[in-house]
């Protein structure tokens, strides 16, 4: 009996919209060579025109509506002129996160063949790490207040929130694949010198942590160093564990190193399976070159095969990865403008999953 996959699709804002058909696009030559099947459901919420017509993000049964999907595959959100950052983001994607309990936040940094990388003589194999974000507390809080506003006392304060449960949780996951990669090798994002009560924390629980995986060789670096280091040497790395604020600025730099963020992917993961992951690129609406249709489809497409293998259709996750080396290593490939060319989203899109076997 064939597979069928139930997939939610929230293209979103911006160039989500652009790069998400892309995604599509490679998800159904997959399932055709793979022999499953692929129910997908589209929803216009979590995007700035829905909440010009509602006043909100997202419907006020959006859980029940999504709960019982496989998985939720995303676009991007985030359109300043018509909704101020934070509203669409603590609207959206954060509720996702948040009530689905999408606690690991996983970002693979590689360089790719024929990504013109900043990091001078490197070649694809030399850069290959995962970034594993804490997606669900740290510095993404809403804890905080204003007082005396508009006046000269006007004072603001956030609470970064770690709970022991929430930190071991993401810890133990970085270690598990740590442990089960060949280099072996954990790096703690921290900045307990200067971050005098959470950060500490973090630290000493990496070290509680690090006593059950005595095999993953473990070390810790204040983030501006870290952040320095993922330009001078990106080949240090093979899993960096970090806080919510701090995994998502790594999670931009490292593929920016590697040449476009274009290319890079997300996955938001509730390893439990209680709920749906949801797979989304890690750059965002883009309103700058939203609607030109050069929007770098890559990274919505190196979506589609990391949920995949979410979704237990690991040859056909690899398989797109594969058809996306392919393409981008030849020399004659459609090029989207960040990787150097003039072609379209759509161009590179179709050479992609026409490349899918
Ligand atoms: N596709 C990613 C996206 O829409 N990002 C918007 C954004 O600002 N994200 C911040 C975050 O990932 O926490």
């Amino acid at each position: 009996m064939t597979t069928t996959h139930r997939i939610a699709v929230i293209p979103g804002d911006g160039i989500g919209k652009e790069v998400v058909p892309e995604g599509l696009r490679a998800l159904a030559a997959a399932a055709k060579t793979g022999g499953f099947g692929l129910d997908l459901v589209e929803f216009d919420f979590a995007s700035a025109d829905y909440y010009l017509e509602h006043g909100k993000m997202l419907p006020d049964d959006w859980f029940e509506r999504l709960r019982d999907f496989d998985a939720l595959f995303f676009g991007a959100v985030g359109w300043p002129d018509a909704v101020p950052d934070h509203v669409s983001l603590w609207g959206s994607l954060l509720q996702f996160r948040r009530r689905f309990d999408q606690y690991v936040s996983l970002r693979p940094v590689r360089l790719l063949p024929g990504v013109a990388s900043p990091l001078a003589g490197r070649v694809p194999g030399d850069v290959d790490f995962l970034v594993v974000r804490e997606n669900t507390e740290g510095e993404y809080s809403s804890i905080g207040g204003k007082i005396f506003e508009g006046t000269d006392r006007e004072t603001v304060v956030q609470e970064t929130v770690m709970t022991r449960t929430g930190v071991d949780r993401i810890l133990k996951y970085a270690f598990d694949l740590a442990r089960a990669r060949p280099r072996q090798r954990l790096t703690s994002a921290t900045k307990s010198n200067g971050i005098s009560i959470s950060m500490p924390y973090w630290d000493e629980r990496v070290e509680r942590v690090a006593e059950g995986y005595p095999d993953v060789a473990t070390d810790k670096y204040h983030i501006d160093i870290l952040a320095a280091n993922f330009v001078l040497h990106p080949d240090w790395f093979d899993v960096v564990v970090a806080s919510n604020l701090f995994g998502d600025i790594l999670s931009d730099l490292g593929p920016a190193c590697t040449g476009t963020i274009g290319v890079a992917p997300s996955a938001n993961i509730n390893p439990e399976r209680t709920f749906p992951s949801l797979f989304e690129p890690v750059h965002g609406s883009a309103p700058d070159i939203a609607g030109k249709g050069i929007a770098n489809p890559v990274g919505q497409i190196w979506c589609a095969s990391m949920m995949l293998e979410h979704l237990g259709e690991p040859a056909a996750g690899a398989e797109v990865l594969r058809a996306i080396e392919d393409v981008l290593g030849r020399a004659d490939a459609p090029r989207t403008p960040d990787l150097g060319g003039n072609a379209t989203t759509a161009d590179l899109g179709i050479a992609i999953a026409d490349a899918i076997r």
